[in-house]
């Protein structure tokens, strides 16, 4: 028996170990091979620049954006570099960017966050990102997607909620998790947000799978495109004033998985960088003057976002504004209708609402005002659409910007029939109970590929990217049974395919080992990859199956994308030793 605080040689590693194939052969070379015991998680940070990275005073000039600073800086802070096992193990081999990786410590979870820094040139306050900074930050999520689990973009706190609800529209079919983050004082200084902020934003997004643009700020994970700054004096600067965070991270990080919003498709992610610039926000304010009104909305204005009074109204004793507003809207200039104030929505109480409905002003149910501008400037972008199209696009609810009571109904666990009958039939006492039985349920029905089973359950609001006790998702479960048509539901309602299980599988790898080759297909269609370890170790797999002759166990890499010509341990390719076997050499040349 292992002695109190030693960690007792895992069982598996043992078998493994006197069994005739050397371990080399299995987990790769001898110096990475212990720290396979703990699962990692690899995420990228994109530091924009902000105050987490800034020095100086007022009296010389104010605080500024430090260059190459704050990968030193970290490497100095024990809660955010474990400098020991960084010496004692080559943690950052596998990274796209090894250069500047740093690792965290051991998380409660026991999972390693690995995390690598590009810094971005100039370092900017800001307050001086443009369209074109949005879209540099998207094209890198774009060229890293597939090297790392998670995001990291630290940002400056003046625009972050601006870039946060930008980045939720150009990330298309999202299944990462992004995370922004920043401080209200440099990390350098003795007190300061700047530390936690970054540890927390690393942990969720190396730790969870919430396929989300999100912010994280003062413990609380917000969606990125719900989140407005309030505070310039204290560290919680944020409020996601019409929906709950996504996950408060206090003794334990607890995420709201209700909540999580995911891309319902089978496509994959890809980034949409045009944005149209022709977009502005417009404050109505008692006395407005319709000069004023006519100037903002004049040639090349092709939408606005304008901030009405209470819940959406603006004066309809003014026939003149109202006369701009129609003439705009009948130019095909886009209006649309959001609150000043800080919670609510826009709703059709008072005539004074009523009347901006009439001269062709949309309602932007309770979105942000930077929600707004951002959903603008993406849908006015999409050239392919026509103006009418356009328009429903605006209404709709693309990425979880607005409330589902303005775009149509979505089931709650907590109030469904289904929940009550239930709970009466097991004699549960309370809801959250019978809730924690829907990761079996699911799993249960994905194993037996009941699809009618797996739609009641969403029916009453259950969570079909749920984790039973294995970390296994319901499409883990279909994938390792072949079901392609209800692994194509499960996607289609929002299922990650980078859910890892504890033994690190995601739903590709399980696809793979049961060779389920439609399954695999339709996986990779909607943007699953293997990891860099797994691709790195690909090469053994292949030789062990090439050497029994196996071209079923071969095809099933072939299609999740694995060229045929990687080399085991030793360098050996497939072919050189494959069997003599004419099909087998016929596949592996082909390929
Ligand atoms: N001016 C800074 C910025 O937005 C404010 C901050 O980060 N707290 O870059």
């Amino acid at each position: 028996m292992a002695a109190a605080g030693e960690t007792p040689p895992a069982p598996r590693l043992q078998r493994l170990r006197s069994s005739s194939l050397s371990h080399e052969s299995l987990w790769g070379s001898p110096e990475v091979w212990p720290a396979r015991e703990e699962a990692r998680a690899r995420v990228l940070v994109l530091n924009t620049g902000g105050t987490i990275g800034m020095a100086g005073s007022e009296c010389d000039g104010g605080l500024a954006p430090q260059a190459n600073k704050l990968v030193e800086a970290l490497k100095k802070m024990p809660m955010l570099h474990d400098a020991e096992y960084a010496k004692a193990t080559k943690f950052y081999d596998s990274c796209a960017l090894p250069e500047s990786t740093l690792v965290l410590p051991l998380s409660k979870r026991k999972k390693r966050v690995i995390y690598s820094i590009v810094e971005y040139s100039p370092l900017l306050d800001s307050c001086n990102m443009t369209t074109d900074d949005w879209a540099k930050i998207a094209k890198d999520l774009e060229t890293y997607y597939e090297q790392y689990d998670g995001f990291v973009i630290l940002h400056g706190t003046d625009t972050m909620a601006y870039t946060a609800a930008a980045l939720s529209f150009m990330c298309e079919n999202l299944g990462k998790t992004i995370v922004l983050t920043g401080a209200q004082v440099p990390i350098y200084e003795l007190r300061n947000d700047g530390r936690s902020n970054l540890l927390g934003a690393l942990l969720i997004a190396g730790l969870f799978v919430i396929p989300e643009v999100c912010l994280y700020f003062h413990h609380k994970l917000y969606r990125g495109n719900r989140v407005t700054k309030v505070d310039t004096g204290s560290f919680d600067a944020f409020s996601s004033p019409n929906l709950p965070p996504l996950a408060n991270a206090e003794v334990d990080i607890k995420i709201d998985w209700g909540i999580v919003w995911r891309a319902t498709t089978t496509k994959k992610f890809k980034v949409h960088t045009d944005m149209n610039r022709n977009v502005g926000l417009l404050r109505i304010f008692p006395g407005i003057t319709a000069t004023t009104v006519r100037a903002f909305l004049q040639h090349p204005m092709e939408g606005i976002v304008l901030e009405t009074y209470g819940c959406g109204n603006a004066p309809n004793n003014r026939p003149d504004l109202l006369e701009e507003l129609r003439q705009a809207t009948e130019r095909n200039v886009v209006i649309l209708n959001c609150t000043q104030c800080l919670r609510g929505s826009v709703a059709p109480t008072y005539a004074t609402g009523q009347d901006l409905a009439h001269v062709g002003v949309i309602s932007g149910g309770d979105m942000t005002p930077e929600a707004s501008l951002a959903k603008l400037s993406y849908v006015l972008a999409q050239s392919q659409l026509t103006w009418k199209e356009k328009k429903q696009m605006l209404c709709d609810n693309l990425r979880g910007e607005m409330s589902s009571m303005f775009t149509g109904n979505q089931s709650s666990l907590s109030n469904s029939i289904f929940i009550k009958v239930m709970t009466k039939f097991i004699s549960l006492n309370c809801k959250e109970e019978l809730g924690a039985l829907i990761p079996s349920l699911a799993c249960a029905a994905a194993k037996t590929g009941d699809m009618d089973a797996l739609k009641a359950i969403e029916e009453v609001g259950g969570n079909l990217n749920c984790e039973d006790y294995d970390g296994r998702t319901p499409l883990h479960v279909a994938s390792s049974e072949g079901h392609v048509h209800l692994t194509e539901y499960l996607l289609k309602s929002g299922a990650s395919v980078y859910g890892k299980d504890r033994y690190g599988a995601t739903p590709l790898m399980n696809a793979i080992e049961f060779r389920h080759m439609e399954v695999i297909q339709l996986l990779r269609k909607t943007g699953a990859h293997l990891s860099k370890e797994e691709l790195e170790n690909a090469g053994t797999k292949l030789c062990l199956l090439a050497s029994k002759g196996d071209v079923d166990g071969l095809m099933a890499w072939h299609l999740a994308g694995v060229d045929m010509e990687h080399a085991d341990y030793s360098g050996r390719t497939p072919l050189q030793v494959s069997l003599p076997n004419k099909h087998l050499k016929k596949f592996l040349i082909k390929r």
